[in-house]
């Protein structure tokens, strides 16, 4: 039995539409690059075992998987075993547990396909074997992890990481940031992130979107080297905007933002001399990006506004890791 523990990461440029593809090799292509902070606290804990005869056992928060996500994990199971030229197993024992709230988001697919990545890899090879081939080929394995959920590509290293094309690569920044999660709802979205992506496809504000964002992403790796906070903020508040108007405007329509997240934002933008920075995954709570901690800030903002949320002061983290 191997035992991984992943965490997720939040995008600070966005991956929202990729391509539509037939070719095995570009599943999860993005249409454009994202940057993103790993996160330490929130994590995935995933078991697995390979087994030589018997069925598929496949439990996600204590729960006995429906088909598709079953289906899900075997399929990203048996095409890292093909890749290796290794041989599938005939049965598999899967279990795996988030410390935070799945789907409401935070990228739960992004832990949870990181470490099944690493999970497999030492079912294969044992711990030992697997660890010092992980360190060798990050690379690819990044690339494993984007077919099993494009997210997780990026949440095999950190503290920073730059997905462009097939894989993401480690970024230092001088900058440490850390991530206050103000927890609105704990509700699965509506939307999942696949139908978003593909709706995305069909906004009319996505191409200036795709022209904008290497230019914004360049602007962003310059103020986290110079360590400009403010500028940093600016634009990654304009890029989680983008992204939720890149989504209202599609076919389906896709709102992810509640009342909640409306008011929660609107009291942060109308604030001066902030040091504090929001930005949104697909889900309506609101990430605050800062240097410093700023749990009291963000409580008052909420007494004020009369909103009962918690928060989830989470830190900057890195690979995935073997437990014993
Ligand atoms: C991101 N999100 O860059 C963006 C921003 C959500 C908002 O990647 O279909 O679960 O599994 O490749 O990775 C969520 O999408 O999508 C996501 P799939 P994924 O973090």
């Amino acid at each position: 039995m191997i035992r991984v523990v992943a965490s997720p990461n939040i995008a600070f440029i966005k991956y929202w539409g990729k391509e539509r593809s037939t070719d095995p090799l570009r599943v999860n292509w993005a249409l454009n690059p994202s940057l993103s902070l790993t996160l330490s606290k929130a994590q995935t804990t995933t078991e697995l075992e390979f087994l030589d005869s018997g069925h598929d056992e496949v439990v996600l928060e204590d729960r006995s998987a429906g088909a598709a996500d079953a289906q899900k994990i075997r399929r990203h199971i048996d095409r890292v075993c093909l890749a290796l030229g290794e041989k599938i197993p005939a049965a598999i024992h899967y279990r795996s547990n988030n410390n935070f709230p799945m789907a409401a988001g935070i990228a739960s697919s992004a832990s949870a396909f990181a470490a099944l990545t690493w999970a497999v890899l030492a079912c294969l090879w044992g711990r030992p074997r697997a660890e010092l081939w992980i360190k060798e080929n990050l690379q690819r394995v990044s690339e494993f992890c984007r077919w099993g959920s494009g997210s997780a590509c990026r949440s095999v290293a950190g503290p920073y990481m730059l997905w462009r094309d097939e894989a993401a690569t480690v970024q230092d920044f001088p900058l440490k940031l850390r991530d206050t999660l103000v927890i609105l709802s704990r509700e699965k979205k509506k939307v999942s992130s696949r139908d978003g992506h593909e709706a995305a496809l069909s906004s009319p504000l996505l191409p200036q979107r795709l022209a904008r964002v290497e230019n914004r992403l360049s602007e962003m790796t310059q103020a986290l080297q110079a360590k400009d906070l403010g500028t940093f903020g600016r634009l990654l508040e304009e890029e989680a905007l983008e992204m939720h108007e890149v989504a209202l405007q599609g076919t389906p329509s896709v709102e992810y933002r509640t009342e909640g997240t409306r008011r929660v934002l609107s009291a942060m933008q109308e604030m001066t001399n902030r040091d504090f920075y929001f930005t949104l995954d697909a889900g309506p709570n609101v990430h605050v990006i800062s240097e410093r901690n700023v749990t009291k800030d963000l409580e008052a903002i909420l007494q004020r506004l009369g909103i009962k949320a918690e928060l989830w002061e989470d830190e900057n983290g890195n690979s995935p890791r073997y437990l014993e």
